[in-house]
């Protein structure tokens, strides 16, 4: 066993890294080359009962701080992700597919479908997802969002994860972790999604970056490094019996450690690894290792949730 290795949900990980949802994985090619890349696992794109070209382009830039995105959930519909999870070879690494339908019934239907191919595939399902058009996204609709948890789990009775959007009001961390802990078959957290609906504006053009909305759109890299990480630390002090992914800001290996620090069991790249592609993964287990070894770690598993406070 590496120094990097660990085990989630029963399975074995060379290391904690994967991509985050929505990069790298909308089709076969991208996703050929996390498979190839030095990731320890790797995630499908989002998706819908049916294919989806998403919005018009612009739609991702990147920026000297991160970068804003307003998609649209592209993607080739649900059954293409599952004919490649049925292909897919568990033995080289563990394959997660997210699932973002566009209602409760959506969800559903694909939810059974995904249970009755009986896979080892693990489910993250995007809470991010479209609600009641006037409100807002199931994440931050309580209500809603135990709902969708009720229904889902009770038809798809295996471990599954939920992809949260940031909170920022202790009292949400409050609530959502007591809606999540509910349902002791949500297995895992992943904390964060994009910070939604922010805009990006050019000086010397006098615009908006992005097509879509009027430009505003979900931000990740730099910006949103803290965020991500008061969203991880808050869910593990709070949901003891669930693990942790982080998700937000990575893009060295001592980002990852503070995600580990934080109670991440695993580290998921988004931003840094749309811009420096899946080789990004070799180097930031290289600087992850190089980090430990300074500090006499022999395992990721010592790391994490160790945050000090004062
Ligand atoms: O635009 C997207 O496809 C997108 N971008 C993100 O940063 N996060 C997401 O979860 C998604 C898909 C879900 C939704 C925002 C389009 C509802």
């Amino acid at each position: 066993m590496s120094k990097l290795s660990t085990t989630f949900l029963g399975h074995t990980f060379a290391n904690p890294l994967m991509n985050a949802s929505g990069v790298y994985c909308m089709d076969a090619t991208d996703l050929g080359a996390l498979h190839t890349s030095d990731s320890g696992s790797y995630i499908t794109k989002s998706c819908t009962l049916e294919a989806r070209a998403g919005n018009p382009e612009p739609r991702y830039r990147a920026t000297p701080l991160g970068s804003i995105n307003s998609m649209g959930l592209p993607n080739k519909g649900y059954g293409y992700y599952l004919d490649l999870a049925r292909a897919h070879d568990y033995s080289h690494k563990p394959l997660f597919m997210s699932v973002a339908g566009l209602s409760l019934a959506d969800n559903l239907v694909m939810m059974r479908t995904i249970r009755d191919a009986n896979l080892p595939a693990i489910v993250e399902l995007n809470l991010s997802c479209p609600n009641v058009p006037g409100k807002p996204q199931i994440a931050y609709d309580f209500a809603a969002m135990d709902a969708m948890l009720a229904a889902v789990t009770k038809e798809y009775t295996r471990p599954i994860g939920v992809k949260m959007p940031p909170y920022f009001d202790i009292a949400h961390f409050d609530e959502a972790a007591a809606i999540l802990n509910r349902y002791p078959t949500v297995a895992f957290i992943t904390c964060i999604n994009s910070i939604g609906n922010a805009l990006v504006i050019d000086t010397e053009s006098e615009s908006v970056v992005i097509k879509p909305k009027d430009g505003f759109g979900g931000i990740g890299g730099d910006y949103v490094l803290p965020t991500a990480l008061a969203n991880v630390n808050a869910f593990y002090r709070r949901c003891p019996e669930k693990r942790v992914i982080g998700c937000g800001g990575v893009k060295t290996g001592e980002h990852v450690f503070q995600h580990l620090l934080a109670g991440a069991s695993l580290v998921q790249v988004g931003t840094a690894l749309q811009e420096e592609g899946p080789g990004i993964f070799a180097r930031l287990n290289a600087e992850l290792i190089a980090l430990l070894d300074r500090k006499g770690y022999k395992n990721i598993d010592e790391v994490r949730g160790r945050l000090k406070t004062l």
